[in-house]
């Protein structure tokens, strides 16, 4: 992997660069659609290509090792081959979804944590040296370390143990991973990620550890898990500062469009969220005039473009009083429809960002985006 800083916007700390990967290059900032387990959700990967634009895509440890398993995706040559996206693909390390999806039950020690499967209650570990070996299999682009993500509230005393874990099995993964080779013949990246949880001592001095490491990106975890807004700002700028500004940086689950704005001024290159696909399925739809709830009878009988302005086919083809209609009925086409329209959106929105800092016109758009991301149509 190679990353390039091109421009840095001198009215913020935003950046433009481009990653170079072995299947292909990512323009940054970049949002990552999230394909949990070996899709994303509703859209086929034709249209993440042709139609969103998509230029990576994201996919969980946890999801493919209990779902289809690893002998299957060993024996298609890894996940590219077995879903047929021929681009970039990042893995989390399941470091997250252990606690978010295998919940009660699950015990974190030393050696890893043992959870129990949310599919049929098996029981399971995750090691870091085991994510590491699962991550090789799977055989994504870049790949994450194992870590605890703390709850929010969290107090000190557990943030910071749970951080010093954390940073104790970024070691044994750094160890595994330089140790094993990739089974495919495309190279694979691992980024260590930043815990500490809401304090700024922890964050600097988990930063610190992070860059210390010297890998060739760098990510932000333990944000964007029920703390305000304002405090996630302020730990992703602190930590920001401290890593280096020639590697990627990547904010793990951010977030809303208003978020991304925001965390790309304080220097974030990389971002994966539910929320576009998520929320579709719900009838909330992005667009560049302010968020739409199209299950509202406002629309009914609206049969404007969803949005022109993104120039893609599905935001110009169909209306707003359709779209209503089918995710009023119920259909299979309204969740596609509102998902890559939302998508649609979403890297409409990281790629005029780029170009604003480009052009040097970033912070004046961004507040313009502001506000028109506040309204609510
Ligand atoms: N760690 C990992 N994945 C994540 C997170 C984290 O802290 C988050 C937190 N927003 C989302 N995804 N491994």
């Amino acid at each position: 992997m190679k990353f390039t800083l091109q421009v840095e916007d001198t009215g913020s700390k935003a950046r433009a660069g481009l990653i170079e990967t072995d299947h292909g290059t990512i323009e940054t900032p970049i949002f990552m659609p999230v394909g949990t387990a070996g899709t994303v959700k509703a859209v086929h990967q034709r249209e993440l290509q042709d139609d969103i634009k998509a230029q990576i895509i994201l996919g969980n440890t946890y999801h493919l090792y209990l779902r289809p398993g690893l002998d299957i995706l060993q024996k298609a040559g890894g996940l590219h081959h077995f879903n047929g996206w021929n681009k970039p693909i990042l893995t989390d390390s399941g470091g997250y979804q252990v606690y978010s999806l295998a919940g009660t039950g699950r015990k974190i020690n030393e050696e890893g944590v043992v959870f129990k499967s949310h599919i049929d209650g098996g029981i399971h570990t995750f090691t870091p040296e085991g994510v590491m070996d699962i991550q090789r299999v799977i055989g994504a682009d870049i790949i994450m370390a194992f870590d605890e993500c703390t709850p929010y509230p969290c107090d000190f005393t557990y943030a910071r143990k749970s951080m010093e874990l954390t940073h104790r099995w970024l070691q044994r993964c750094c160890d595994r991973f330089d140790t094993t080779a990739p089974l495919y013949a495309h190279s694979q990246t691992l980024f260590p990620i930043v815990q500490g949880s809401v304090y700024k001592d922890l964050r600097k001095q988990s930063a610190e550890v992070i860059a210390s490491q010297n890998r060739e990106g760098n990510a932000i975890g333990g944000l964007s898990v029920g703390e305000p807004a304002d405090i996630m700002y302020e730990l992703t700028e602190v930590v920001c500062d401290i890593l280096p500004k020639n590697k990627p940086r990547y904010l793990m689950g951010v977030g809303t469009p208003e978020n991304i704005l925001e965390c790309i001024s304080l220097g974030v290159d990389m971002f994966d969220c539910v929320m576009p696909t998520r929320n579709a399925r719900n009838g909330m739809i992005f667009t560049t005039e302010g968020i739409i709830n199209i299950k509202n009878e406002k629309w009914k009988e609206d049969l404007s473009p969803l949005d022109e302005n993104l120039g893609g086919y599905v935001s110009t083809f169909h209306s707003k009083a359709y779209l209503r209609h089918l995710v009023k009925s119920g259909e299979m086409l309204g969740a596609q429809i509102a998902s890559i329209h939302n998508l649609t959106f979403y890297i409409w929105l990281v790629k005029t960002a780029r170009e604003k800092i480009k052009s040097g016109d970033f912070n004046q758009w961004k507040s313009e985006m502001k506000k028109k991301l506040m309204q609510r149509l």
